[in-house]
């Protein structure tokens, strides 16, 4: 079969819920993956982040089929050898105290609002029914029917109401907007550290830092989505260390398998994920062995390869090559870590042709809305990928 088979294949059978490139791949090893006509591209997405540790990292690799051999899904009915462990090192690297394993990214999301709102009512006292969480405009959490519900974006939402209520929108990046939109009803903040979707939306030095006092002094809780910032893509394992803050709710997900399988987690202190009792939430694959052991694998992968630093040092890297390519239509570069953008002046006719071009030349990486491009290489690229990634990104920037 052909690239062609395979793309009609898909168009043919498959619901028409994206458009993705016409890449069809077929192998990936570190930074780089091959197409099924045998091509080479430096993958600068990352499944959206996911692969953090690069494909098919081999450490992560052995543990899977370990694993897999002796156990892989017990349900939650009885307990796994694996699972304990799992909590224990991710809370000893993340300062939390609990952990809430589930599946997707979104799943993550709709568990901290229900442990937002349960606490709302158990603790705070907020009346029954009348919880409101607060969240940024042009946010991005997922796919879910409440997260939509609450997504400032026409095309995730318009269609698919009714929708949950209790969500208020603000500006993101204001701190006094959040300060105006507090009610006694409010139980949480939510918010990305960096706005991914959006277009990595970097928010003004300072602000999560305010927003963690704001939250404080109004005793609601601050949920941070670090689905995409975390796990060392912004230069730090999580984005919130930027400020040195700590959420109270921290929602991980993506790298947190390095790409082999849904994994996610909503890590807390003690007395908000209290609120849960048995029988109140759950999930027939969240803490399976499988998914633990692969995390575990995945957090030891980050660390001892030093990549949350090699994030910090290339990402910067990185950054200082766009600005030295000088490129023309370029409205801003901007990113913190391996989380890079360029956004384009309306003149350059969207970076849809820039992301195609380079494609042919070997460079893998998506368009945020029309008119910004992002690159979130592997937190495993070297200088000398780097340097691949800047000569491509320079001659098609530049028309060559
Ligand atoms: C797709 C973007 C990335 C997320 C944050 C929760 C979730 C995501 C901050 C939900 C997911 C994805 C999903 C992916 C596109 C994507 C994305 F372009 F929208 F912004 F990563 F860059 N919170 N992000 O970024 O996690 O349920 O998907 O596991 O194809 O929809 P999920």
């Amino acid at each position: 079969m052909k690239t062609q088979d395979y793309i009609d294949l898909e168009n043919q059978y498959g619901a028409n819920n994206y458009a993705p490139l016409d890449v069809v791949l077929t192998k990936g090893n570190g930074v780089w993956v091959e197409d099924v006509e045998g091509k080479r591209y430096l993958d600068c997405l990352s499944a959206y982040s996911a692969v953090n540790q690069g494909h098919c990292h081999p450490k992560i690799m052995q543990t899977v089929t370990e694993q897999m051999s002796k156990l892989t899904l017990t349900s939650r009915a009885f307990r796994n050898d694996q699972l304990g462990l799992f909590y224990k090192e991710l809370c000893e690297l993340t300062n939390s105290h609990k952990v809430l394993p589930m599946n997707s990214g979104a799943e993550a999301v709709e568990s901290a609002i229900k442990v937002v709102r349960k606490w709302g009512y158990t603790v705070k006292g907020v009346p029954e029914d009348q919880a409101e969480i607060i969240v940024c405009d042009s946010n991005f959490h997922g796919r879910t029917i409440s997260i939509v519900g609450f997504s400032s974006d026409e095309d995730s939402r318009k269609g698919f109401g009714p929708f949950p209520q209790g969500f208020v929108t603000i500006p993101f990046g204001d701190a006094q907007a959040l300060r105006d939109a507090i009610t006694p009803n409010t139980v949480g903040f939510m918010v990305e550290p960096i706005q991914g979707e959006a277009g990595v939306n970097i928010p003004p030095d300072g602000y999560l830092k305010e927003v963690r006092e704001i939250c404080t002094e109004k005793n609601i809780m601050l949920v941070l989505d670090e689905i995409q910032t975390g796990l060392g893509r912004t230069g730090k394992l999580l984005a919130e260390e930027h400020e040195g803050i700590e959420a109270d709710l921290t929602l991980i997900g993506k790298a947190l398998s390095g790409g082999f399988y849904p994994v996610s987690a909503v890590l807390s202190n003690s007395e908000v994920m209290d609120v849960l009792n048995p029988g109140e939430h759950g999930s027939t694959f969240g803490g399976n062995p499988l998914a633990a052991a692969i995390a575990r694998t995945s957090l030891k992968v980050l660390v001892d390869e030093g990549l949350v630093e090699n994030a910090a040092k290339m990402g910067e890297y990185f950054i200082e090559g766009l600005h030295r390519l000088e490129p023309p239509h370029v409205k801003e570069i901007r990113g913190r870590g391996l989380m890079i953008a360029i956004e384009f002046e309306p003149e350059a006719g969207g970076a849809k042709p820039f992301v195609k071009a380079m494609a042919k030349k070997g460079l893998l990486c998506k368009e945020t809305h029309t008119h910004t491009i992002r690159f979130a290489p592997p937190l495993v690229i070297t200088k000398e990928e780097v340097d691949f990634a800047l000569k491509v990104i320079g001659e098609v920037l530049n028309g060559e």
